[in-house]
């Protein structure tokens, strides 16, 4: 009994503390340099429904690793990859998204993903949400880089590949400059 009492009030402080630390990054790190983002959005969710993808393109100027993601509407993040294994197509988590300096790297449905876990709540389309993404550099330091997502059913644009980036920038922290290294 004793012992239980103790136990949870140690995860009380625990959990105060976590937040301190988070609202000091968030303070710290707002400057992200050489990172850019583009084109974010996650998927809706139902009700009940625990989990869903988000999707993107970052470009690190110096290279970086891509190594948390988090967000209040989630429990947790996770890194992911889909691939198909034989006829399956089979997603894991990865610890780290390598990010080679100057390439855009996507992050879109059937490839690299972010994986919100444990949602609390329904993502609404044409809402946004707050993501943080934390990332590290050749040097091994992290920064994070705080964005406002847009909730949709699907890519900025539309579904294919041929229309206009940028069109849907707004609510999202990157700057407004579509068109950058896209191929058509
Ligand atoms: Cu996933």
């Amino acid at each position: 009994m004793n012992t239980l009492k103790t136990q949870s009030l140690n995860f009380v402080r625990i959990g105060f503390m976590a937040g301190c630390a988070l609202a000091f990054a968030a303070i710290s790190h707002a400057q992200t340099t050489g990172i850019e983002v583009k084109d974010a959005w996650v998927r809706t969710s139902v009700q009940g429904q625990k989990a869903t993808g988000a999707f993107m393109n970052i470009t690190a100027k110096d290279g970086a690793k891509l190594v948390g993601v988090s967000s209040p509407v989630a429990g947790w993040g996770e890194v992911h990859v889909m691939k198909m294994e034989g006829d399956v197509m089979k997603m894991r988590a990865i610890t780290a998204l390598d990010l080679p300096a100057g390439k855009t790297v996507a992050l879109r449905p059937g490839g690299f993903h972010v994986m919100l876990m444990d949602l609390k709540t329904p993502l609404k389309k044409d809402s946004t949400i707050p993501l943080t993404l934390r990332f590290k550099d050749a040097q091994g330091k992290e920064s994070t880089l705080d964005l406002q997502v847009n909730v949709s059913t699907q890519a900025p644009g539309g579904a294919s590949s041929g229309s206009m980036p940028g069109h849907m920038s707004s609510g999202q922290t990157a700057p407004h400059n579509p068109g950058m290294g896209h191929k058509h």
